[in-house]
């Protein structure tokens, strides 16, 4: 098994090679590199007999339909876009242990379809609209994204036609087939497992999450002729609003929030900021929390405003609701846990996932891996051999199990 942990791994560092930026991991919803990724993923389904597709949104598919099974099927699969400057493992890798746990079932010549998603879009950073490949294939892509424009002014409609797809068949990408459960594996992205010297975890839930855009506009003008008391300084008021939010989320239990870009004009540096845009990330396990604290973070920016005579607008990208996984498909994968002789651990996931959007439609649960160092969304990002290997020997219990028990 650990020359299959060690494949499952290669495969993530070649992938890695396919990037929009040469020198770092980063590759976006629909980019060039992203072709490559499909070229080898797809040729890996095939030599494993399985049919592959590239549907409307991007995600590459591969069935893998043993011969005198149902139709029902189980989905694995993650995402193939990153971050920029990201890690090797975030999404790739449940990918490529993904294509594994087929192989293993097929070893085991069990009576299962498997069909394996390697989602196009989860991370959200080219459209400012995260999970489209899980929202495609789900049936609950928002058509009126298609007119957002890219950093470039690319449209998302022209992207996937760029990219040789057609925008008007992104309906063919949903699943009406009979499934019989989806299962993500993942990196934990995070320091939980690590600290308790754990290798594998079960999620039972996914944090809510939402996602904005603020904008202060206050007037540009001569750094050296205008006096303080006259400035009207966007981004003295976004840094007071910054940190606000920094240490309003540090006081509260539970409550995560980023303001993790921002764009600035005209970013000279003998004149005042006119106009400031950021984002805001804000996390919480509670939705009732977590809308609160986002209401609480507006009238934060209204007042960091209203003091420099600075007006601020702000718009609401996401709002995803935190997501309980499937108590029968958790409790499945701590009986394999068990059965491969590992401890048992049950954790919330503070990063979004596929997994969440598809929970909606079959039941769902992910498996995570230890992130060494705890640290994701970072060319450090990394993980351990035996903790790949220990995912494939719990798989293959898993798969046994579930064969079992759907038969
Ligand atoms: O942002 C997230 O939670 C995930 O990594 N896309
Ligand atoms: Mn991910
Ligand atoms: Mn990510």
């Amino acid at each position: 098994m650990r020359a299959r942990a060690q494949r499952a791994i290669q495969e993530c560092r070649r992938i890695a090679a396919f990037t929009e930026e040469p020198g770092r991991i980063t590759r976006r919803f629909l980019t060039p590199p992203m072709h490559d990724v499909h070229a080898l993923l797809t040729e890996r389904m095939q030599a494993l007999g399985m049919n592959t597709r590239v549907d409307a949104i991007g995600n590459l598919r591969g069935l893998w339909q043993p011969p005198c099974a149902g139709k029902k099927r189980l989905l694995l699969g993650s995402h193939l876009d990153t971050v920029p400057d990201a890690g090797a493992f975030d999404g790739v890798l449940g990918v490529t242990l993904a294509l594994e746990w087929v192989e293993l079932a097929q070893e085991l010549k069990l009576p299962l379809p498997i069909e394996v998603i390697a989602f196009s879009e989860e991370e959200g950073v080219r459209y400012a609209t995260p999970f489209l490949g899980s929202r495609a294939v789900t049936g609950t892509f928002d058509k009126s994204t298609l007119a957002y424009e890219d950093a470039d002014g690319v449209r998302m409609d022209d992207a996937i036609r760029q990219f040789g797809l057609n925008p008007e068949k992104i309906n063919e990408a949903i699943l009406h087939e009979d499934l019989l459960g989806f299962i993500e594996l993942h990196i934990e992205q995070g320091p939980v497992l690590e600290a308790e010297d754990l290798q594998l975890a079960i999620v039972e839930g996914i944090v809510g999450q939402t996602r904005l855009g603020f904008r202060f506009n206050g007037q540009a003008n001569h750094a050296g002729t205008t006096p303080m008391h006259l400035r009207r300084d966007a981004l003295a008021a976004a840094a007071e609003w910054i940190s606000a939010v920094e240490a309003i989320a540090k006081k509260e239990e539970g409550l995560v929030a980023t303001v993790g870009k921002i764009d600035l004009r005209p970013n000279a540096g003998n004149v005042i900021p006119g106009q400031v845009e950021l984002s805001l990330d804000v996390r919480h396990m509670s939705n009732r929390q977590r809308s609160h604290w986002v209401r609480h973070f507006i009238h934060e920016a209204q007042i960091a405003a209203h003091k420099r005579g600075v007006a601020v607008e702000w718009v609401q990208k996401l709002d995803q609701q935190a997501v309980d996984l499937d108590r029968f498909m958790c409790n499945l994968l701590q009986i394999s846990l068990e059965a491969a002789a590992f401890p048992v651990k049950r954790m919330t996931s503070g990063a979004g996932h596929d997994a969440m959007v598809m929970a909606a439609r079959t039941p769902t649960a992910m498996l995570f891996l230890r992130s060494p160092g705890g640290i994701s969304h970072h060319p450090d990002e990394t993980v351990r051999e035996e903790d790949v290997e220990a995912a494939l020997l719990v798989g293959r219990k898993f798969l046994e199990q579930f064969a079992a028990d759907v038969s």
